[in-house]
């Protein structure tokens, strides 16, 4: 069985970069759906598996359904630990220093983020992958596609699917976006994914 896990934070705790109504909208609502979805397709088939993981890597070229809803499980459970109140700024330094290597400067990751989230067409994601050679990247998938798929880790990624910005931001993607990096993000969580 897949479980919902609870969000990390209060609800309120993330205005007004990301309100209280878009919270219990996004995680139980639309979360909590993909679980419902998931579970259901994974008793009605009698379907094993190992952990969250493996089901995704499977599924993804058997079985459409789980696979959409087994994915996104997974990348929101990682999404709501990639935000804390107060977020943004501060970044550990080697992690720092790693993005400024492959990147050039803070900056440009940045810009190639809000890029590559606000020209996903349609549903999606963009992500901060690191490469089976280790280098650092900037990518966007459509709907729940995500790194795993792609034998990537990945380090860090913002939902642009509407439910994620638009009671906030309505059409704004790109201030969701900016938001998202200036204001939102958990960077010792994305550290910690980057050193193991
Ligand atoms: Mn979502």
């Amino acid at each position: 069985m897949l479980n919902l896990p609870e969000l990390p934070y209060a609800y309120d705790s993330l205005a007004p970069y990301m309100s209280k109504e878009t919270l219990e909208f996004h995680h139980d609502k639309h979360h909590n759906t993909y679980v419902v979805n998931a579970n259901k397709i994974i008793e009605d088939n009698n379907i094993n598996y190992d952990n969250l993981e493996s089901l995704v890597k499977n599924s993804h070229s058997s079985n459409q359904g789980l696979f959409n809803n087994a994915a996104q499980h997974w990348n929101h459970i990682e999404f709501w630990q990639w935000m804390k109140p107060n977020g943004g700024g501060n970044i550990p330094s080697e992690l720092e220093s790693k993005i400024v290597e492959d990147f050039g400067s803070f900056d440009k990751f940045r810009a190639d983020f809000i890029a590559a989230g606000a020209t996903q067409f349609g549903s999606g994601w963009c992500w901060l992958v690191k490469g089976a050679d280790g280098k650092l990247s900037v990518t966007k998938t459509p709907n729940g596609e995500n790194p795993i798929v792609h034998g990537q880790k990945a380090l860090l990624g913002c939902d642009v699917w509407e439910h994620s910005y638009y009671i906030d931001y309505r059409n704004a993607r790109p201030k969701y976006l900016e938001a998202f990096i200036d204001n939102l993000v958990n960077w010792e969580r994305v550290a910690e994914l980057f050193g193991s």
